[in-house]
């Protein structure tokens, strides 16, 4: 009984420290394919790294006009847990999120955080409580769709680390 119960701590362990000190970051503006009216612009928001991509203010969202998305293929070099990371800008409390999808995964809320009208950093999922993105070694597709109008995003970041946050322009 007793070897029984240290050999599953043991196995726990293992698991959890997969895919820990990953982290895959890249640009927003470097997606796969594009769909209106999400767009990229290389001007016209100070502070972003390089160019980034748009929503503008007044596209319209979901119901009323439901294209709009960025879809991204990454290689996961290590299975593991993963906290999803973007770099965005809201203008506010009526644009501040995306739906995000990861392969057949549950679409999920990402962002409705309350800082407006300047860069910062937004993770997936917000509670310590919720379970992180269990993602397999291998290609994954990535899809950030149109929620809210008047948004921006500029990186987009993979973290394995719990502990992990960015701030400023990664890499
Ligand atoms: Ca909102
Ligand atoms: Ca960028």
């Amino acid at each position: 009984m007793k070897i029984l119960f240290l050999f599953a701590v043991a196995a726990t362990a293992a698991f959890l420290a997969q895919g820990k000190g990953v982290k895959v970051c890249w640009e927003a503006e470097n997606a796969k394919t594009i769909e209106q009216p999400v767009a990229r612009l290389s001007t016209g928001c100070d502070g972003a790294s390089g160019d980034f991509l748009e929503i503008p203010e007044g596209a319209g969202n979901p119901p009323a006009r439901n294209e709009g998305k960025a879809v991204y293929e990454v290689e996961i070099p290590e299975s593991g847990n993963y906290w999803l990371w973007a770099r965005v800008w809201w203008n506010g409390e009526c644009s501040n999120s995306f739906t995000v999808t990861i392969d057949d995964k549950t679409p999920f809320l990402f962002g409705e955080d309350a800082t407006y009208r300047a860069w910062h950093w937004v993770k997936y999922p917000v509670s310590r409580m919720a379970k992180p993105v269990s993602l397999e070694q291998g290609k994954h597709t990535i899809v950030f769709a149109n929620r809210e109008d008047g948004v921006r995003v500029d990186q987009i970041l993979l973290s394995g680390d719990r502990r992990f946050v960015p701030s400023g322009i990664e890499k």
